[in-house]
């Protein structure tokens, strides 16, 4: 079985904690991609009035491919957030994301939902947050040298994220930069308030409010809270 066959059974079974009603939290990545597209053909194939608030273009433009009818924080709350992760500690359930360079708007949307459930396949679990991931920092364009110099100084490893051409940096849908920082994470809680403190900083992807994770595994899906 396939990780992608891991990260649909998961999705099938996260669109069913979906209520009649709800505003959901639409994660961005390919494991979300599959969320989106589930839940679609279930407002669709069930008549449920549901709503989706996205995290990214990417997820907007699903939603709409899927037939999800979206609305915005600006005048409702999340009821339920589901988002993909690039690690998840299993200890903790603390996880790094933004490897598709969304985490900002995904930490608005995950943070301030009333649940925020993550799923992925068995492949992103990891004993040590930071074990195999760069943590993604979102960057004002103007800042980069200096927050570079600021994550060296706190022992990172820290390098501007290149597009696939590598001719120039990938450019997030706020119009910033990401640097990648390879470092160890010993505090996950405090390292998420640090690297936010650094002027020219704008979000990190360490994200330490997880309700619920749901792993695909060739078992079956599991659920970690
Ligand atoms: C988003 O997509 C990101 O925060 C994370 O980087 C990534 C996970 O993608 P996938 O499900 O494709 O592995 O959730």
């Amino acid at each position: 079985m396939s990780n992608e066959d891991l990260k649909l059974k998961v999705a099938k079974e996260a669109v069913k904690l979906v209520k009649d009603g709800m505003v959901v939290g639409l994660g961005t990545g390919s494991t979300a991609a599959l969320f989106i597209r589930e839940l679609g053909n279930r407002i669709q194939g069930e008549e449920l009035t549901v709503f989706g608030i996205p995290t990214s273009f990417e997820a907007k433009m699903l939603a709409m491919q899927y037939g999800i009818p979206l609305v915005s924080l600006d005048e409702y709350d999340v009821d339920i957030a589901f988002d993909g992760a690039d690690e998840v500690e299993e200890k903790t359930l603390f996880l790094i994301k933004g490897g598709g360079g969304c985490h900002t708007q995904e930490k608005i949307v995950d943070y301030n939902a009333n649940e925020f459930v993550v799923l992925v396949d068995e492949s992103k679990l990891v004993k040590n947050l930071g074990e195999k991931f760069p943590i993604p920092v979102e960057v004002i364009p103007s800042a980069y040298r200096v927050v570079i110099r600021a994550l060296s100084e706190m022992g990172g490893e820290a390098v501007i994220r290149l597009g696939e051409r590598k001719r120039g940096p990938v450019i997030t849908d706020n119009g910033n930069m990401i640097i990648d920082v390879f470092m160890k994470v010993d505090d996950a809680v405090e390292l998420e308030k640090e690297i936010n403190n650094i002027p020219g900083v704008v979000e990190n992807g360490i994200f330490t409010k997880v309700d619920k994770v749901l792993v695909g595994t060739k078992k079956g899906v599991k659920t970690l809270k």
